[in-house]
């Protein structure tokens, strides 16, 4: 939604432990496609969110294992409105 949140519920192997906490503050907008994954190779999952719409940008907030960072952009121009992106 508008609030743009990411929020994180870690797992022990087994379930995910406590509530979700907040790691970004600003992270994909309403008509965004966010998704998760290692994009940098690291093994911490990451954000990815792509924008579709006029800019069909592509955003990734890598993890250090506590937090996203700001999302920096990887692409700008991929992922358009009605492809399949996973
Ligand atoms: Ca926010
Ligand atoms: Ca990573």
């Amino acid at each position: 939604n508008a609030d743009a949140d990411a929020y994180v519920a870690l797992s022990n192997g087994s379930v995910f432990t406590g509530t979700s906490i907040k790691w970004n503050d600003h992270f994909t907008l309403p008509g965004e496609f966010p998704y998760t994954g290692d994009y940098n190779g690291d093994g911490k999952d990451d954000i990815v969110t792509f924008t579709l719409g006029n800019t069909n940008d592509v955003y990734v907030g890598l993890s250090n294992g506590f937090a996203f960072a700001t999302g920096a952009k990887w692409h700008d121009f991929f992922g358009l409105p009605g492809e399949t992106t996973l």
